[in-house]
């Protein structure tokens, strides 16, 4: 098969269940990556044949909680709710198999894998022509926003990579610096992962100051996209997609499960098994303890009022 068709086939895939929108990049080396000792700099370390990246987005947009509210309901996100909080992986399987049945090699970046955390899906996806790097260091689609949860296949198939590039449209806004309650978008592009509160709530030694700035957040924190202009149009009437029916249907079944009381009482096996769809690597202990500063917000929210 000659290199277009090959590469429009792999474009054909757009509109594939959990696929909303495919970009190619060429597998070149990421100069710009500042993690410069991490392997996802270059492709070529984890796959010296490598020639292309297919990148895809999976839209994100429709899933929210209306009871993300409430100050006795843990909040998480729509990435973490999306089940793609470790990449889009399940819905690249048909390209790969598509790849390796014509004899390419095709490897998929998956975060839940060790080691397999191999693309820098931001920097791809910009290359790939998918849209521009916003000031708070998310990946911003002119269609999408930055409700796109990423995914990426690493493959030695030498296809026909975007020509479009994206032209940064952040201009003079400051929304989402202006919105982060920790100021950890200071510098424009640059996130301080030792002060944003997503990073903060995945770690050990959460500091007071920003318990008191968290509400009911126990996982991830999403204040720098809600106050992102290009959102606005996803936040007031999200598309529909294939995805967007299915977590619709997905967040009945979930309403239950987030009331902060009766998280503070899981078990640890009881943890594993209720969180294990969402596909997150969070530790118990650290998943307890965001639970128990929530409860205490919330108790301070009802004293106040
Ligand atoms: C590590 C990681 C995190 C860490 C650290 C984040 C970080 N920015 O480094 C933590 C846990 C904090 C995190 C948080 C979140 N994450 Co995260 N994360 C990742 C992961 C695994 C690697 C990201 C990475 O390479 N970081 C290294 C830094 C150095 O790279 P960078 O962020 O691109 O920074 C670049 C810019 O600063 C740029 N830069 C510097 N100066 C300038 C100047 C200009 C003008 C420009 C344009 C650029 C620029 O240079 C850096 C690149 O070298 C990716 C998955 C993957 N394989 O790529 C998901 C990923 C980036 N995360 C994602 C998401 C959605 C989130 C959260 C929104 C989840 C949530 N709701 O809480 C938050 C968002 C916080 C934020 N505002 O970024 C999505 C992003 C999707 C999108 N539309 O962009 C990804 C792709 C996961 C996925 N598969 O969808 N994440």
């Amino acid at each position: 098969m000659n290199k277009h068709t090959l590469s429009e086939k792999i474009r054909d895939f757009e509109g594939c269940p959990g696929i909303d929108t495919v970009g190619i990049a060429s597998a070149s080396q990421f100069d710009n990556y500042a993690l410069n000792q991490h392997k996802r700099r270059d492709p070529k370390l984890t796959m010296p044949s490598a020639k292309s990246i297919i990148v895809v987005g999976t839209y994100i947009g429709g899933v929210t909680m209306p009871e993300w509210r409430d100050s006795w309901y843990g909040r998480t996100s729509r990435l973490y709710l999306s089940g793609f909080f470790l990449d889009v992986v399940k819905p690249l399987e048909p390209i790969v198999q598509f790849l390796k049945k014509n004899g390419y090699e095709a490897r998929v970046c998956d975060g839940s894998i060790e080691g397999e955390s191999i693309v820098p899906l931001k920097l791809a996806a910009i290359r790939a022509g998918l849209g521009w790097q916003g000031k708070h260091s998310l990946l911003i689609s002119k269609k999408y926003g930055t409700f796109l949860a990423l995914g990426g296949v690493l493959t030695d198939a030498n296809l026909e990579q975007s020509v479009k590039k994206e032209p940064d449209r952040c201009h003079k806004c400051t929304e989402c610096q202006k919105a982060c309650p920790v100021k950890a978008i200071e510098k424009p592009h640059v996130l301080d992962i030792n002060r944003c509160i997503s990073s903060l709530l995945s770690r050990d030694n959460l500091p007071h100051e920003v318990v008191d700035l968290m509400e009911n957040r126990i996982q991830d924190c999403e204040i720098c996209q809600d106050a992102c202009p290009w959102n606005r149009k996803h936040l007031k009437n999200p598309l529909t997609t294939t995805m967007t029916k299915h977590f619709q249907e997905k967040l009945n079944e979930w309403r239950d499960k987030f009331l902060l009381l009766d998280l503070s009482k899981l078990s640890r096996q009881q943890y594993k098994s209720l969180f294990e769809n969402f596909n997150i690597d969070i530790p118990f202990h650290i998943f307890q303890r965001n639970v128990k500063a929530a409860i205490k917000q919330a108790k301070k929210i009802k004293k106040e009022s």
